[in-house]
């Protein structure tokens, strides 16, 4: 999924060198992509194409009984109102789309609402300081996320430093230092201080010491959303000011299973942030898969990293591809 095996080598390699490159990046790639069989096994509990399908299969035309019936399974999968309204509505008083052929007008729009949000690629530079910073309430799986991907960073042979941007709770610095140290990564950290200083620090930290990735960790107390809000503002501003180049991603982190209230809440993130990308954490045995066609439809962001455990390795780069052929049980 990343270039990051293409960077020009100053000196010429040996043969040995380029196998082990070879290796690594074959090896990478099985690491951190999630392959079609284990995608499957991830999303085998969101079921409601079929039930869409069983649903319509003895109907000749799209009744408004039918349709209702439709409109209910959309829902409770989660895909959202306007975008249940907006693919019910399409198949009202139409016969170009026969009920048999449910299954193939689903997936055509699904794929166009999902090429329509932008590549899954990760935005990521070679040769200059890459920051990642990350948003998302409380228990989201922020910090985790973060810890996970340093540990990826780390395998790909770049240096990390993580910025603790979360300062209200103790604990959640000492959550990140423990994160940050399995994963072979620096910590910039300052109990208390102000969370825009921690980053200011962590630019300055990077720029000399010649890091090639920065992921800042941030609150997500929504309880005290102004200050909140500010306080990520802040963040912003400072990276802005001292590496406008570098942001390579604002990324939201979202629980799969918050459903469309979790949807609510992150729009307020949307508001002061300019979010790139989405990445779904606790999808492992989560039945609400479809929340990734809700987001791409209601933000128009695509899902770039899915977390599918609680392990280090257990974040996978999202293919939207796998995702239809998964969601619809086949590989065409
Ligand atoms: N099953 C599962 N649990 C996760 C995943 N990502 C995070 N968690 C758990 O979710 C909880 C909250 O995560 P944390 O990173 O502290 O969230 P934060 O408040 O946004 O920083 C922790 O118990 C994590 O172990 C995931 O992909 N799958
Ligand atoms: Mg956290």
């Amino acid at each position: 999924m990343f270039d990051f095996f293409k960077r020009k080598e100053e000196e010429s390699p040996s043969q040995d060198d380029i196998n082990k490159q070879e290796v690594q990046n074959s090896d990478s790639k099985n690491i951190f992509s999630i392959g079609f069989e284990a995608l499957k096994k991830v999303v085998s509990k969101t079921v409601f194409v079929d039930s869409v399908a069983q649903s319509v299969q003895d109907e000749e035309e799209f009744s408004e009984f039918v349709l209702e019936d439709m409109e209910d399974l959309l829902i409770s999968a989660d895909l959202g109102v306007n975008y249940t309204c907006e693919l019910v509505d399409n198949l009202r008083g139409q016969d170009k789309i026969k009920p048999s052929a449910v299954k193939e007008y689903l997936r055509g729009e699904f794929e166009k609402t999902l090429s329509e949000a932008g590549s899954n690629k990760l935005n990521y530079k070679e040769n200059q300081l890459n920051i990642y910073f990350i948003v998302g309430v409380n228990g989201a799986g922020k910090t985790t996320l973060i810890g996970k991907l340093a540990n990826r960073f780390r395998i790909m042979g770049k240096r990390v430093l993580v910025a603790a941007g979360d300062t209200f709770r103790a604990a959640a610095e000492e959550q990140l230092d423990i994160w940050s140290k399995r994963a072979g990564a620096d910590i910039v950290r300052r109990d208390k201080a102000d969370a825009a200083s921690v980053v200011y620090e962590a630019i300055e930290k990077a720029k000399n010491e010649n890091y090639d990735v920065i992921l800042v960790d941030t609150a997500g107390r929504l309880q005290n959303k102004f200050n909140l809000m500010e306080e990520l503002s802040k963040i912003k501003g400072v990276i802005d000011k001292q590496a406008p180049e570098s942001l390579s991603e604002s990324m939201l982190v979202l629980d799969a299973n918050t459903g469309q209230n979790g949807l609510q809440q992150a729009k307020v993130f949307m508001e002061c942030v300019k979010v790139t990308s989405v990445a779904l954490t606790k999808l492992d045995g989560s039945a609400k898969g479809a929340i990734i066609l809700a987001i791409a439809k209601e933000f128009g962001l695509p899902v770039k990293l899915i977390g599918v455990g609680e392990k280090i390795d257990d974040l996978k780069d999202f293919s939207s591809t796998d995702f239809i052929n998964a969601l619809f049980g086949s590989q065409n």
